[in-house]
């Protein structure tokens, strides 16, 4: 019968939550994945068109793509870098490329 809150003066132990609740949104890594067939000009081409690069930006994140098999090229909230994947991966198929767009949480 005596609980951890009956201490007599008939109220119940509250825990005040005190810190101010601002989540901020999750963030989500773009990336783009290395294959042996997308020509290397069409994927700077999409890193210029989609994500804003100038050419020697993407030539570089290219070049990383390339060589290591995958690199972040951009850091967005959940609807847009699932617009940004979605727009590559339209561009990659309609011109009959392989490449690879994903996202993953940061
Ligand atoms: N590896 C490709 C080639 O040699 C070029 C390439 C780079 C493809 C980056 C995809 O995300 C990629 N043609």
């Amino acid at each position: 019968m005596s609980g951890k809150d009956d201490d007599g003066d008939g109220d119940a132990a509250v825990v005040v939550d005190t810190k101010p609740k601002t989540k901020r949104p999750p963030l989500y890594k773009v990336l783009l994945l290395n294959d042996d067939y997308t020509p290397m000009e069409f994927v700077v081409a999409v890193l210029e068109r989609f994500f804003g690069m100038n050419h020697a930006q993407a030539f570089e994140i290219m070049l990383t793509v390339h060589k290591k098999g995958v690199a972040v090229v951009g850091v967005f909230s959940h609807e847009i870098a699932e617009t940004k994947v979605g727009q590559v991966m339209d561009f990659a198929r309609r011109h009959q490329h392989p490449l690879q767009c994903t996202m993953e949480k940061e």
